[in-house]
Parts: C-alpha cells; sequence; structure tokens
C-alpha cells in the first residue's frame, strides 16, 4: 500500500514540476482494495485494470521503473513509453493492460479467463472496474458468460462513489453493485475496501472459487477517491464536501488504519513501520531517476508494435 501511494504521491510532484506530459487518475485512498485483492492472487494470473490503474500492477509485484518511465512516455517505460499513464500492461506479473476507454478491460479478462480454462492452466483473471463502469452492458455480457462457462474470473468492483461527478446513488439502479450478481447466479459480497486484510479475505475465497471450477463472482469494495477524477482536472460543478473529502485522510486512510491495527496487535513498531516508508520511498525516488534518465523513444518506434507476433 505504501508502494502504491509513494508512487502515486510522486507522480503529483511530477505533474507540478511539468514533467508528466498528462493527467493521473490516483487511487490515493483506495490502496487497500487494489492490494488487498491482487495479494489474493499469484503472480502468474492474469489481471486487468481501468484508467486508474498505477496501483494494479504495483500490488502484482511490477518493477517500478519501467512504471514510472512509462508515466513520463519514456523508452525505458513498461510499454516502451507509447502507453502511459492509463495504459500499463506488465505481462511479466500477469497484468494484461488498462486502457481509458471505461469497461474496456472487462471483456479481455473475461476472455484471459476463458483461455486459462481452455488450456487447463489453473490460472485466474482478476478483472478490476469502477462503479461507473458496473451500470455498461460489456460487464453484464461479460459476467453473463462467465457464469454459464463457470470461467475462473473475479470480477472486482473498487466503488467509490463517484464516476467523475456523478455518484454511484444516482446511477446505479441497486444500493450496492454486488447485488447485481445474483442476475447471473454468482456469489456478490459487499467489503471494507478500506480494510485491507478483509478485501484479501473475500478475494482469497473468490480465487479459491475460480480455481476449483465453480466459476465467477463479483466482490465489491466500498471505498473513498480522496482526489480528484483525475489529479490537475478541474470539474467546473462542485460535487462534493471538500471539508468531508480532506477530513477522509484522518478518519478512513486505509494505511493509517492498517498501520494502527498492526502496531496494536504488535506485529511491527511504529519505528519499523517508519523505516519501512523510508524504504519504500528510496526505491520510488529510484524509480523517478530511471525514469528521467532514460531516452524518449526514436520516432521510428511509431511503427513498432502496431502487432502481435503470434507464437505457437
Ligand atoms: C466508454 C467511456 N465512457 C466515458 C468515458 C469518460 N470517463 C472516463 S472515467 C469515467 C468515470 C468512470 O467511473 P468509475 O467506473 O466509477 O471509475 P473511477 O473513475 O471512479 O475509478 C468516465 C465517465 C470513457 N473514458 N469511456
Ligand atoms: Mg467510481
Amino acid at each position: 500500500m505504501q508502494r502504491v501511494r509513494l508512487f502515486e504521491e510522486a507522480t503529483i510532484a511530477l505533474f507540478h514540476a511539468g514533467e508528466l506530459p498528462a493527467m493521473v487518475h490516483l487511487s490515493i485512498g483506495q490502496e487497500a482494495a487494489v492490494v488487498g485483492a491482487c495479494l489474493a492472487t499469484e503472480t502468474s494470473d492474469y489481471m486487468t485494470g481501468n484508467h486508474r490503474s498505477h496501483g494494479h500492477p504495483i500490488a502484482k509485484g511490477a518493477n517500478l521503473d519501467g512504471l514510472m518511465a512509462e508515466l513520463l512516455g519514456k523508452a525505458g517505460g513498461v510499454c516502451g513509453g507509447k502507453g502511459g499513464s492509463m495504459h500499463l500492461a506488465d505481462f511479466s506479473v500477469g497484468s494484461l493492460g488498462e486502457s481509458g476507454i471505461v469497461g474496456s478491460a472487462i471483456p479481455v479478462a473475461t476472455g484471459a479467463a476463458l483461455a486459462a480454462q481452455v488450456r487447463r492452466s489453473g490460472q485466474v483473471s482478476l478483472c478490476f472496474f469502477g462503479d461507473g463502469a458496473a451500470s455498461e452492458g460489456v460487464l453484464h455480457e461479460s459476467m453473463n458468460m462467465a457464469s454459464i462457462w463457470r470461467l475462473p474470473v473475479i470480477y472486482f468492483c473498487e466503488n467509490n462513489g463517484y464516476a467523475v461527478s456523478v455518484t454511484s446513488a444516482e446511477s446505479l439502479s441497486v444500493p450496492d453493485v454486488a447485488m447485481r450478481a445474483a442476475g447471473y447466479s454468482m456469489p456478490g459480497v459487499v467489503v471494507d475496501g478500506q480494510d485491507v486484510l478483509a478485501v484479501f479475505r473475500a478475494t482469497t475465497e473468490a480465487v479459491r472459487r475460480a480455481r476449483a471450477g465453480e466459476g465467477p463472482s463479483l466482490v465489491e469494495a466500498k471505498t473513498y477517491r480522496f482526489h480528484e477524477h483525475a489529479y490537475g482536472l478541474v470539474v467546473p460543478q462542485p460535487y462534493r464536501d471538500q471539508q468531508v473529502v480532506d477530513s477522509w485522510f484522518d478518519t478512513v486512510d486505509p494505511i493509517t488504519l492498517f498501520h494502527d491495527k498492526l502496531v496494536g496487535w504488535g506485529v511491527l513498531t511504529a519505528d519499523e513501520l517508519r523505516s519501512l516508508h523510508e524504504e519504500v520511498k528510496s526505491e520510488v525516488d529510484a524509480s523517478v531517476e530511471f525514469a528521467r534518465r532514460s531516452p524518449f523513444p526514436p520516432p521510428e518506434a511509431a511503427y513498432t508494435d502496431l502487432y502481435s507476433e503470434v507464437t505457437a
């Protein structure tokens, strides 16, 4: 969770320094949902994200250097600098990719689950999406097919309460996205998205089910987006009380909540947590330096990676 948080805080600094070629969608506040879910999978399992997905490959184990260089559009980036913040993919950790088109990775994750089933590889596919995407047709078509074919997929909704400025109460026909699982004969559970262990437990059960051939599940983590929809974006109409949002850092910060638990249980001391923080900070700083040193891709690179190489 610290890796995700500090990586994203570094992107805020890069944005202000004018080094970031685009806006970034931050998952600050949502780290427990991101990390708790990924921890329930193996590195070899598949994962897809969305536009708010720096944390997903990080939690899946991706090296920070390649991710940071990708955000700066550099050749050393995990996609050669051609994808940027919203199109990270790192096959080495099962991260199949993300996209700025809301909902577009949902059928990709479903297809990956079908491939795993056909190959009997034992892999599962973890599919992240938001509350806004939960009302797109593509999720419903995917869940229907996954249920009929008992595909090993975990549909994981990070319900942060908003799709840009539209509240989930305004856009959802049901109080919980998880209720929609009933329409596709799969379990649907709501979990406290600020509690990393609760998310881990709920996702672990969904992963167990998927691996046992029992089919897909839907997990909904109720969480909070602490920053604006995209950092640097100004939404002309105020849609939430900034004082309330600011108070979330004191009341529902998943890192502070887990920190307090670990200290309370005597698992780690506050000093040990501070040095962990410093260790991660150095790792993130090193990734920024790596990204800065990496060159931009040459113009000819525009003509490569256009088609996949089909291997036997
Ligand atoms: C198909 C599509 N429709 C609309 C948009 C514009 N858009 C970008 S992010 C977003 C909101 C997505 O909300 P949600 O799924 O809840 O994810 P969150 O941003 O809250 O993480 C919208 C409408 C888009 N990029 N793609
Ligand atoms: Mg949302």
